[in-house]
């Protein structure tokens, strides 16, 4: 099983992570921002990746440091977990529709991490979480991760409707890189011999 743990403990945020790739979506997630237990929940659901996360942040100041280091530590744990990356298929391109609005997301595994975002958002809360750390919160992981991460939201309307789908398309995207590629389960997929 590939699993990891990271804990992080900074004067801002105390946070314990737990992942498990080769999970069934199971979940346990308190960061005391609402919205983003409910955005990681898809994560977890959507991507098979079991996660348990615990934030407590410094909500008192604001939200970025906990929006931040949550996504960080989540982003450590995917990469520990994932190890050498021997046998992943690494790519992973999902479409995620939800209603009105449909996102695509693509994502190399590569060990060079990249944030390209494009979604509009028109609102400047979600429940309780300001909509300007959503782009900070892929941009957190994707470089904890170590990954190439190109999200678009083609259109939509919504803007709840436009995170959730944004978040479900890193999932399927993520789920398909993660997998074991069984025809070539003992290798790097890199002509390096290294990711
Ligand atoms: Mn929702």
């Amino acid at each position: 099983m590939r699993k990891a743990e990271i804990h992080r403990n900074t004067a801002e945020t105390r946070i314990d992570v737990t992942v498990n790739l080769d999970g069934a979506g199971h979940y346990a997630v308190s960061t005391g921002i609402g919205f983003l237990d409910h955005m990681i929940e898809q994560l977890s659901r959507h991507s098979l990746i079991d996660m348990d996360v615990k934030t407590v942040g410094d909500l008192h100041v604001d939200q970025h440091h906990t929006t931040e280091d949550t996504a960080i530590a989540i982003g450590e744990a995917v990469a520990k977990a994932l190890g050498d990356k021997r046998g992943i298929s690494r790519y992973g391109t999902a479409y995620a529709p939800m209603d009105e609005t449909l996102t695509r997301v693509s994502l190399d595994i590569s060990g060079r991490p990249w944030l390209v975002f494009k979604a509009p958002f028109t609102v400047a809360r979600l429940g309780e979480w300001d909509t300007e750390l959503i782009e900070h919160w892929f941009h957190s992981f994707a470089q904890a991760a170590g990954i190439t991460l190109h999200v678009e939201n083609l259109y939509g309307g919504n803007n709840h409707h436009i995170v959730e789908s944004c978040f479900k398309g890193l999932a399927r995207a993520l789920r398909q890189a993660v997998e074991i590629d069984p025809r070539k389960a003992d290798a790097i997929p890199s002509t390096k011999g290294m990711l």
